[in-house]
């Protein structure tokens, strides 16, 4: 277990929640499997152990891939937030990158708990906070608050979800894995959790397009600069050749990096006025700094993410001499 977890902070949140008759839980913008993940678990939790009201809010949409993790018990909201006794946030550092949901969460008179691992928290905005970036994922986090909680593990469909939010956080204990990651799983499996099941469901069930795209940024896209950076630009053009939908490039940013000497690895996906920005490193290069200094965003130490505004950040350099300027600076 972690040390962010004391016996006083799960005293707190029995208290809080024992005060509370409808709980919303609110994750990121473009929600991931960690986000889906620890947030089904959790209202799983509350609505059948402490018979909560409870209401699963997320800024927009999630890839398919994806969708098995929703729990058809649950409420589940798109872009809207709903008024509640208590809002917990979920692997999510701060109410601004809830995005549309933001506003209205940051100023509800709801108590507010925050749930995660992303580096700089804003624990001001909140009444009670677990953080800490040394564990593997919100979900990884969750499994152990939950268990403090008094959590029994008889419900698989709880176990499912945290199994799977760590599973896609780590990608399949590739990265961020600790010591506590692996009893998690082994606890999980042990009580009856799937985990052949969850792995054919998040890396076996993709569209043919999502083998072909990989293969063709791979192949044409894929730009490598001496030093030890990658960059790859995924650009309207192309998402619309493949037909791509939400979701079916996770995982490209991370391909380049298998190259020994790439140490840092930018995936640039044009969205409506800006490009989504993703970003990884290897141990000793902060995918973090980078995005804060160039991207507006920020995560973590060697995964991290944010987004580029073309009409405001390039400042008359072409989008190629920005990205470049931008990694290079970055492996100093
Ligand atoms: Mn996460």
């Amino acid at each position: 277990m972690t040390s962010c977890i004391s016996q006083e902070k799960i005293d707190g949140l029995k208290k809080l929640l024992g005060n509370a008759r409808k709980v919303a839980l609110a994750g990121h913008v473009h929600p991931d499997g960690d986000a889906i993940g620890c947030i089904t678990a959790m209202g799983l939790y509350l609505k059948r152990e402490l018979g909560k009201d409870v209401v699963c809010m997320f800024p927009d949409a999630i890839p398919e891939n994806l969708e098995f993790v929703l729990n058809p018990s649950l409420r589940y909201l798109w872009g809207k937030s709903e008024d509640a006794d208590l809002v917990i946030l979920m692997d999510c550092n701060a109410f601004s990158r809830t995005d549309v949901l933001g506003e209205a969460l940051a100023g509800s008179s709801a108590t507010k708990v925050l749930i995660d691992h992303h580096l700089n928290p804003d624990t001001a905005s909140f009444d009670l906070v677990f953080s800490t970036p040394d564990i593997s994922s919100a979900s990884e986090l969750t499994f152990w608050i939950l268990k403090a909680m008094g959590w029994d593990m008889r419900d698989n469909e709880t176990g499912e979800a945290l199994l799977t939010g760590m599973t896609t956080d780590t990608n399949n204990f590739a990265n961020s894995v600790f010591p506590s990651t692996f009893t998690m799983a082994s606890e999980l499996i042990a009580s009856g959790v799937d985990r052949d099941a969850v792995l054919q469901k998040i890396y076996f069930s993709y569209r043919e397009n999502r083998v072909r795209v990989m293969g063709y940024m791979q192949n044409e896209g894929l730009v490598i600069l001496p030093g030890g950076a990658a960059y790859m630009i995924l650009t309207k053009d192309i998402q619309k050749r493949f037909d791509l939908r939400e979701g079916e490039t996770e995982g490209l940013v991370n391909v380049p990096l298998s190259i020994g000497e790439v140490r840092l690895s930018l995936l640039l996906k044009e969205d409506k006025d800006h490009f989504r920005v993703s970003l990884r490193s290897k141990k000793g290069t902060s995918a973090q700094k980078c995005a804060v200094k160039y991207f507006n965003g920020g995560g973590h130490e060697n995964a991290a993410g944010g987004r580029l505004y073309p009409e405001k950040d390039l400042r008359g350099m072409s989008l190629e001499e920005y990205v470049k300027k931008a990694l290079l600076e970055s492996l100093k």
